[in-house]
């Protein structure tokens, strides 16, 4: 059952600078904020973007306000930045080039934008990308890392060419074991490692794995990937590789610091049923597919209801590619679940649209939730998992509203 304290808690005040750059808001819970009073003081554009809810500024970590989901796609100039590394150089789109080699390729060879376009076959979806550290700021205990609220996560139209259409023309060896992607961003400074990141054979193989030059019909931003990005429709956005320039397959397991250390998840304690075995370890496994997930778009914390008048709830749901089944709404806090109505679905890796209307009977304090379940049952829990990098918090979320 849903503990009702963790609507209620008392509002923490105050921002903390924890570096230059880094304006970290202290409040624990995003339902908690005077609507919108907060959030707005930490919106910034970036260029080329609109304004977005600013975490970090070096390196830019940026993430959507929630009423930009109302609508099923995320606009581009809307969708959320994540990046780990403080050098993210302008690519000039003709100068681009992609690297496709590796020990376990026959014939290693190179593409320019326009080949990667014109020789290989289109393919367009809809998908989700989702940081793993979405909504970590809901982490309890607090856990270290980029302050996520509810919006690391977006929806889009991607449209490039198959990766394993790529890898077949670089000819794959029976031993490849992991395909291995590099981003021309890099650290500050030399520690820094750069952000490498490996998929299983079998992932880089999915016929939706794309390597993507186009989101919602236009260019990527900048700040999204310019010119080509890797799209890795039902896993966690730490694998869709920006700037994409090189691509390797490996007959062994990528032992660098993003799949060795960060990203990783303890094994066992998560529904995932996607396996990445090649970096498994003892404790702890790579982070894989995202989980079932949800959020009320059009309702804010403290909302006022007029009693007996009918409120049209709204929201989206998503999860790793087994397609959104059922989304229940409960408007009493949780001890009474009704079915929401799924709007047409658009695929199974993307935002589904779903809505439920109800006429408030009573007066006084509401709690307003959503819980949605996926294609092969698995639903969002009521109390958080907790794990010490804040991944995978798909706890259900309430919001309350003051009937009157
Ligand atoms: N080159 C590069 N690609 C990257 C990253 C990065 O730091 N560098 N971050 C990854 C992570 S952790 C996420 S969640 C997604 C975010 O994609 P977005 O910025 O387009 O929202 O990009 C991924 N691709
Ligand atoms: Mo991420």
């Amino acid at each position: 059952m849903p503990n009702r304290r963790t609507f209620l808690k008392v509002l923490v005040s105050g921002f903390t600078m924890t570096g230059p750059d880094l304006l970290t808001p202290r409040f624990l819970h995003a339902g908690e904020l005077p609507s919108g009073a907060a959030e707005s003081t930490v919106r910034e554009a970036l260029s080329g973007k609109g304004p977005l809810i600013k975490r970090t500024f070096r390196p830019p970590n940026f993430e959507t306000p929630v009423e930009v989901f109302k609508d099923v796609v995320t606009p581009n100039r809307r969708f959320f930045v994540r990046w780990h590394l403080a050098n993210i150089p302008r690519l000039v789109a003709e100068n681009w080039r992609l690297k496709v080699g590796g020990d376990s390729v026959a014939h290693p060879f190179e593409l320019s934008l326009n080949q990667l376009k014109r020789e290989f076959a289109p393919v367009e979806l809809m998908a989700v990308c989702q940081c793993a550290g979405h909504r970590r700021r809901f982490s309890e205990p607090h856990v270290p890392g980029v302050q996520w609220g509810n919006g690391a996560v977006g929806n889009a139209r991607w449209k490039g060419v198959r990766l394993k259409d790529v890898l077949a023309r670089a000819g794959l060896r029976p031993d490849a074991l992991e395909v291995v992607f590099d981003g021309a961003d890099y650290g500050a400074i030399d520690r820094t490692p750069d952000f490498v990141k490996s998929l299983p054979l079998w992932k880089a193989l999915d016929e939706n794995t794309l390597i993507a030059y186009q989101m919602n019909g236009e260019d990527l931003p900048h700040w999204n990937g310019f010119p080509v990005r890797l799209v890795v429709p039902g896993w966690a956005g730490t694998y869709w590789t920006k700037q994409l320039i090189a691509i390797r397959a490996m007959p062994k397991p990528e032992k660098g610091f993003w799949m060795n250390t960060a990203y990783r998840i303890p094994a066992g304690k998560f529904p995932v049923t996607d396996r990445f075995l090649s970096q498994k370890g003892e404790a702890d496994t790579a982070i894989t597919e995202i989980l079932v997930n949800s959020l009320i778009t059009n309702i804010e914390e403290g909302q006022h209801c007029p009693l007996g008048r009918p409120v049209m709830v709204k929201g989206v749901a998503w999860d790793g590619g087994h397609g959104i089944r059922s989304v229940e709404v409960s408007v009493d806090g949780g001890k009474a679940w009704q079915e929401a109505k799924l709007e047409p679905h658009q695929g199974r890796f993307s935002f589904r649209a779903w809505h439920y209307t109800f006429t408030p009977s009573r007066t006084g304090k509401q709690v307003l939730m959503a819980k949605a379940t996926d294609g092969r049952g698995s639903t969002q829990p009521f109390e958080l998992i907790f794990n010490p990098a804040g991944y995978y918090n798909n706890v259900v979320q309430g919001i309350t509203v003051e009937v009157a």
